[in-house]
């Protein structure tokens, strides 16, 4: 693959990470900045291209997380900035509401056609992940008059009222955060690895007892909607067992539930198809997009179902910003980029690579207990030696040696012991192959 960028894709190191431009930058923001956030990689960035970072000393860093899944039609695409920059000289805004533009209609048929199903769907367009599952709740509620909205174990939704209430991991996203929307209902998620019953019946337990607790704790009649990750994200890259996600929607259908797929992390082209739940051939009523859709341009959308999407009132749905005009622009960019490179068929590739080369280090180190994921979403579960104890401390040690090495990588997971693998999609072979050559050693370093 090759990108269009100046700047060079490749490795290199000028300076220690940090150098010292980012230690003063890294000081200030200590003293400017809420420490209620966090901070993945100790170096601040000036400019980017492909799968490449340059930080203000110089140093060209590779990276393997795309902002979470974000920039996956690489870092600064060329098709995006172009039409950011002509949308910002005629208008930056003038409230979708109010006075209606072009950009916002083209996303939403974009969006209505490129999601599963050839039903009749629209969409709705809103500014983050976290007020598009806002407002698929909102919607599935009022259309179909139930409340109780079921979700899962590990799940990842957002961190506003409602989506920590749907998220299950208390730290660091709800702890003190409380109290917490109610209506919510959790479910066991079949997590192979950690599963404590018979694997080889893993699908079929785990939906039966879906099935059960949902009958028996709230009445299937007063679900308004399922709510899943195809592949779960925060919570370490969990892939539902085969025959899972089908057979949510298939008791979803049967009992009048809205199917919603929380596709923020795994959608636009992620892993190896448009969306993540085309794998299984799986058609959900509502999909929540969010990241990948606009290329870094704060932009996510609900898409559904023409019946359920009109069941709102005039006005019911709405915000300032929701859809803004550049962020449209930047999206219309994002698709024309997916289509024209192929970025599809690219990330099968990523994951063929990724997947060699991962399964290669969980034969040489049995600290990895799982290589798991598809496409350019791949994790590794680290566990302390000849057991199955989450080993965070391995994880943290591990990114912290390629953080210095020049390899920007994420953690994941509810025991904080997945490392995950997010690049941009055009990511070139020998940027990979670079990146898991200094896992290597990291783990060769523990
Ligand atoms: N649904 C599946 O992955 C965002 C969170 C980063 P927003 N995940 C990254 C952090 O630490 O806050 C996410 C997701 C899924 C919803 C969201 C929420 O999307 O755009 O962050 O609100």
């Amino acid at each position: 693959m090759t990108v269009l960028t100046s700047v060079p894709q490749q490795r290199l190191l000028v300076t220690e990470i940090p150098g010292p431009k980012s230690k003063a930058e890294i000081q200030r923001r200590s003293e400017e900045v809420s420490g209620g956030l966090g901070i993945a990689f100790p170096a601040v960035i000036a400019s980017t291209g492909g799968a490449i970072l340059v930080d203000l000393d110089g140093n060209q860093i590779i990276d393997m997380a795309a902002g979470i899944g974000v920039n996956n039609v690489g870092n600064s695409a060329q098709r995006v900035i172009d039409r950011v920059i002509e949308q910002v000289q005629a208008f930056s805004h003038t409230c979708f509401t109010v006075a209606p533009y072009q950009g916002y209609i083209d996303v939403c048929a974009k969006l209505n056609a490129h999601t599963p199903g050839t039903h009749k769907k629209k969409s709705v367009l809103v500014n983050s992940g976290a007020e598009a599952v806002e407002n698929a709740v909102k919607i599935a509620r009022h259309a179909t008059k139930r409340q109780a909205i079921v979700v899962f174990e590990h799940a990842y939704h957002g961190r506003t009222n409602l989506t920590m209430a749907l998220t299950a991991k208390n730290m660091p996203y709800k702890e003190g955060f409380g109290p917490f929307a109610s209506e919510i209902y959790r479910m066991p998620m079949p997590y192979e690895l950690r599963w404590l019953g018979d694997k080889a019946t893993i699908t079929a337990d785990a939906l039966e007892e879906v099935a059960h607790k949902i009958e028996k704790e709230i009445g299937a009649h007063n679900v308004a909607a399922i709510m899943i990750e195809p592949i779960q994200g925060e919570g370490g890259f969990i892939v539902p067992p085969k025959g899972f996600l089908p057979g949510l929607s298939k008791y979803c259908a049967e009992n009048g539930i809205i199917f919603i797929a929380d596709e923020v992390q795994t959608g636009f082209a992620r892993t190896g198809n448009m969306f993540a739940v085309e794998n299984e051939n799986v058609v959900p009523d509502m999909i929540i997009t969010a990241k990948g859709i606009a290329g870094g341009l704060p932009l996510a959308a609900v898409t559904g179902r023409a019946e359920i999407m009109d069941a709102i009132h005039v006005s019911g749905l709405g915000g300032t910003y929701g859809g803004n005009p550049v962020a449209c622009a930047a999206s219309l960019g994002v698709f024309e980029t997916i289509e024209q490179d192929g970025l599809i068929e690219r990330a099968r590739e990523v994951g063929k690579i990724l997947g060699h080369a991962l399964c290669e280090l969980a034969s040489k180190y049995p600290i990895i207990a799982e290589v798991r994921g598809r496409g350019a979403m791949m994790a590794i579960e680290l566990v302390k030696p000849g057991s199955l104890d989450p080993n965070p401390e391995a994880m943290t040690k591990v990114i912290n040696y390629c953080a210095k090495k020049g390899v920007l990588l994420l953690s994941a997971g509810t025991y904080s012991n997945v490392i995950r693998f997010l690049p941009p999609i055009v990511i070139s072979d020998e940027l990979l192959l670079d990146a898991m050559s200094v896992l290597d050693e990291a783990f060769a370093s523990l």
